[in-house]
């Protein structure tokens, strides 16, 4: 797919780069080898490929230090992966202030006219590297701003709420989802027995499944996610004043999600297809944005807001009840030089903050402000990592942290200690403060006034999910529905099953648990032994749930990409001229599919055949008209299975497979002049209300883009349970 960026004709400007102080400081450290002699580590001239032996066919010698030591360094260039979200990749961008939000928080990169270098990580995080990014999974989404006053980590995940609400639990958890411990599986999913085990135990993690489970936890790639914050913070302003909020990044381009079938195959047929989706925008000056949102409340000591707890990581404050404001936007368009460096290095820590934003006691945060800088210290071997170019902050830093591993700078003088009068760092006042607030802790004095203990975890386990699933209109209930019995009937031990079934579903949702047992076998609850809610089947955006779901109109269609099918008579250059205009205008890529790569006899270039690709990397499909040289009575393709015949002539195997699983995968989808006979013989007919069209090629490319933007996918191709096993 990386061919994808040379072969694209979308015409594209390159914008160029601002410099601003990150990237600038990045040159500095920026190294170029292109054209250089090869040398070895300390700067002598030297072949390393030819190793230094006695004779032609002889031993090698042991003074080959240049090979040896090339040798060594390959030994030691793998450094442990993130024990969770290992998979991930990243850009840098810009972040700016909408405002001045100086009544709220004396953060200064939410001041006037602030505008901050980032970077931002996106993951998965049970897949390990090498894994695939398209498995079902909570997406990681952490951006660091390079501020002027510090590095501040937003450090979150694409939907707002946690398995669990205590860090005690986050080990268990882990070790519950990773692979299971005696037999070495599954890797990179949660579909298996410790997995159900520990959900059937942590029932405050029920909500935060289910949102895994619909389609939300299936994005179509990073660009059409949401970051959320999932903790309550504090805001603190200039004058000691503070407000709680919670921190949301809403995508721009709008949500999209892939179906869980076509989820599958591009995990194993491009398991790289989210991170050279963000790296082929960015390279095309198509660049994702996102707006900081956020909601606030009052920091009234109680950490409640309307009877929900501000503390519970594993519930939202819905965005109907507290509308967030937006305060700013990031935009990614920089993407990294180096892999390693850069995505693989940068370590995030949500105890990064600057002055003006702080920490509340959610006992899932307070471990977390621990956990991060411990394992960066882990990752990187050494204390030092903070000083890694892509970690290193712009605003100066100026301490007493010396020595360790790797500590790269020459720091002059004697004095290591503060305070000190011989010339040393001068200790920042402690009576600095404002209004009683301390500056440098950020933090409101707060009487802390509790009995110590080690107390059960706050639990508010159903009503989220209850509330969230009624929202599902019927197709996104079947799909979870469906996702439900994938993941359980991949728990080998039945009686994990049926207790997730009677102690968690059962208590959402009556009729959810009986459609999920009767799909993998378990005994179905007897109806009326649960709740029964209401779906609300009119609504297709749950506006209940903060950022709504992935049936939310998108806005926009940069960056997706067309199929367009075509072989030696189908498409004419006329058609594919008259569509370019109409997908460049919206940024929108394409592809010319065919039986091989190459000229095809119209003249026109196919970059992809049947085999390099799939329909699965589509978002809609376009099948070319009849070009003047088609013959009127045959089939098209010279695939054998052409016929001669006069009904409506079937496309060769490849392209009905193709076509046929773009249609199952509920795909907008156009076929230019008589081409819509073949889909007529694939038993697809044109019809506007279910995406697929037909006409000529601006009216077939408008009507599929229009589509695009709109409810982006036609499930009602597929058939819906319709709830008899409930009555
Ligand atoms: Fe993390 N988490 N986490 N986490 N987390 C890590 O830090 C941890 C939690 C999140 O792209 C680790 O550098 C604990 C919630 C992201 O580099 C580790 C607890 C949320 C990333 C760690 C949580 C997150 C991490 C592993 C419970 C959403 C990837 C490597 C108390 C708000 C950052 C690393 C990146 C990574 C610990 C729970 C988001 C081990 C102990 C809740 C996006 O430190």
């Amino acid at each position: 797919m990386l061919k994808l960026l040379v072969l694209l004709r979308l015409s594209v400007i390159f914008h160029a780069q601002a410099q601003t102080p990150k990237q600038n400081e990045l040159q500095d450290v920026r190294t170029d080898t292109a054209g250089q002699i090869e040398t070895t580590d300390t700067g002598v001239e030297d072949n390393t490929a030819n190793s230094l032996r006695a004779g032609p066919r002889g031993y090698n010698l042991l003074e080959d230090t240049t090979v040896r030591k090339k040798i060594f360094h390959f030994d030691h260039e793998r450094v442990p992966e993130r024990v969770v979200h290992a998979l991930g990749h990243g850009a840098y961008g810009t972040f700016e202030s909408y405002g001045d939000w100086s009544n709220l928080t004396s953060a200064c990169w939410l001041g006037a006219g602030a505008e901050s270098d980032i970077f931002t990580r996106f993951s998965v995080v049970v897949a390990s590297n090498g894994g695939s990014e398209s498995g079902r999974d909570t997406h990681g989404f952490a951006t660091k701003v390079y501020s002027q006053c510090g590095n501040h980590d937003l450090v979150g995940n694409h939907v707002p709420s946690f398995f669990i609400n205590d860090g005690a639990d986050f080990p268990d958890l882990v070790h519950a989802v990773k692979y299971e411990a005696d037999k070495g599986f599954p890797t990179g999913g949660s579909a298996h027995t410790t997995a159900y085990d520990f959900f059937t135990q942590h029932t405050e993690g029920t909500f935060q499944l289910m949102t895994v489970l619909s389609d939300l936890g299936i994005p179509r790639d990073v660009r059409h996610i949401s970051g959320n914050g999932v903790h309550t913070f504090r805001f603190i302003n200039g004058a000691g004043q503070s407000k709680l909020f919670k921190w949301y990044w809403k995508p721009m381009l709008g949500h999209r999600a892939l179906v869980y079938d076509e989820a599958t195959k591009i995990a194993g047929k491009n398991n790289n297809f989210q991170r050279i989706d963000l790296y082929n925008n960015i390279a095309a000056g198509i660049y994702p944005e996102w707006e900081f949102l956020v909601q606030l409340f009052p920091d009234d000591g109680t950490y409640m807001w309307n009877g929900i707890d501000l503390l519970d990581s594993t519930i939202v404050i819905p965005f109907e009840m507290n509308p967030p404001i937006t305060l700013g936007k990031m935009t990614l368009n920089k993407n990294p030089t180096n892999f390693f460096a850069e995505p693989e290095s940068i370590s995030f820590a949500p105890s990064n903050v600057v002055k003006g934003i702080s920490f509340v006691p959610d006992p899932l945060l307070q471990w977390r402000l621990m956990s991060y800088d411990d394992t960066a210290n882990h990752r990187h071997n050494s204390p030092n990592g903070y000083l890694l170019p892509v970690n290193r902050a712009i605003a100066p830093i100026n301490n007493n942290y010396r020595d360790g591993y790797m500590q790269p700078l020459l720091f002059q003088g004697a004095s290591t200690s503060s305070p000190n009068d011989i010339g040393g760092v001068i200790g920042a006042s402690l009576n600095n403060t404002i209004n009683g607030t301390l500056p440098y802790t950020g933090t409101p004095p707060e009487v802390i006034d509790g009995a110590i203990g080690r107390y059960p975890n706050l639990r508010d386990s159903f009503g989220q999910a209850r509330a969230f699933w009624a929202t599902l209109d019927k197709y996104a209930q079947q799909h979870t529905v469906d996702a439900y019995r994938f993941e359980l009937g991949h728990v080998s031990d039945t009686d994990v099953q049926q207790r997730y079934i009677n102690n968690i579903l059962n208590k959402v949702d009556n009729c959810l648990a009986r459609r999920v047992a009767v799909g993998i076998g378990a005994t179905l609850p007897p109806i009326g032994s649960g709740p029964n809610t209401e779906s609300n089947t009119t609504t297709k955006v749950p506006s209940w749930y903060p950022l709504t779901s992935s049936f939310e109109p998108n806005k926009s269609n940069a960056g997706l990409v067309i199929g367009i099918l075509a072989d030696d008579v189908h498409l004419s250059t006329a058609d594919l001229a008259a569509m370019q205009p109409i997908f460049s205008a919206q940024k929108v890529f394409y592809e010319v599919v065919s039986t091989h790569i190459g000229t095809l006899k119209t003249g026109i270039y196919a970059n992809q055949s049947f085999i390099t690709t799939s329909s699965v990397f589509y978002d809609a499909v376009i099948l070319g008209g009849p070009t003047s040289s088609t013959p009127a009575t045959t089939t098209t393709t010279n695939n054998s299975n052409s016929t001669n015949s006069q009904n409506p002539p079937t496309p060769p195997s490849d392209a009905t497979d193709f076509i046929q699983e773009a249609y199952g995968h509920g795909k907008a989808i156009a076929a230019l002049g008589t081409s819509v006979d073949m889909l007529k013989a694939l038993g697809i007919d044109v019809d506007a209300d279910k995406g697929v069209f037909g006409g000529s090629a601006e009216a077939a490319a408008g009507a599929v883009l229009e589509a695009l933007k709109g409810t982006v996918r036609f499930p009602e191709r597929r058939p819906v349970d319709d709830g008899g096993i409930c009555k």
